[in-house]
């Protein structure tokens, strides 16, 4: 009998145990709340539209991008992403300060009720690093952002609207070193 079948079984059940996120589910549908995971201080916070609007400055942008082919413009308000993530409730990006920019390492992965993703380095938006204004809309125009959710990523400057996850479900934040510190 040959027994590599059965081990390739047995490795990909064990290799399936062993991950860190288990497959999320992707109802789809309209969000009202997402968590922040994984690399903060303070992990598995959920953040909801009343504490974006109330605990952050305002951010604005005027965007104009292509949406499957057709230009969209659109005034967005929201928090700032590195606001988000570098004040109370979640409390800051974990860091090693051993590691020279440790920063530098971080991705952060923003996920859909749909499992759309798109993920960010820390670095292109570290207000000292890369600056960029990616921001967690929640209004468009002054109103709220309707199918698109309570809040979704706009990335001012971007040509396509790839990266503006609607619907956010989840963001975490992972060490992406090359090769794996884990
Ligand atoms: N959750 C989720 N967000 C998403 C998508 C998606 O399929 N699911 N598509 C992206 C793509 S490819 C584009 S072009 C824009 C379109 O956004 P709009 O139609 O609201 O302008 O949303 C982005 N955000
Ligand atoms: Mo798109």
């Amino acid at each position: 009998m040959n027994p590599r079948p059965f081990l390739f079984a047995a490795l990909l059940l064990i290799g399936l145990g062993n991950s860190p996120l288990q497959a999320a589910s992707c109802p789809g549908g309209v969000s009202s709340s997402f968590t922040v995971t994984g690399q903060v201080t303070n992990p598995n916070i959920v953040i909801t539209l009343i504490q974006l609007e109330q605990q952050f400055s305002p951010a604005q942008a005027n965007v104009t991008y292509f949406a499957a082919g057709s230009v969209v413009t659109e005034s967005f308000t929201g928090a700032l992403l590195w606001d988000l993530l570098n004040n109370s409730p979640v409390g800051g990006i974990v860091t090693d300060p051993t590691i020279k920019n440790d920063i530098l390492h971080k991705i952060v992965i923003v996920t859909g009720t749909d499992c759309y993703q798109s993920v960010f380095g820390a670095g292109e938006f570290d207000s000292f690093f890369g600056g960029s204004q990616i921001m967690v809309a929640y209004l468009s125009g002054g109103l709220p952002l309707g199918s698109a959710g309570f809040a979704r990523i706009v990335v001012p400057g971007d040509k396509a609207g790839g990266r503006f996850v609607s619907n956010i479900a989840n963001i975490d934040i992972e060490d992406g070193s090359y090769p794996p510190k884990w």
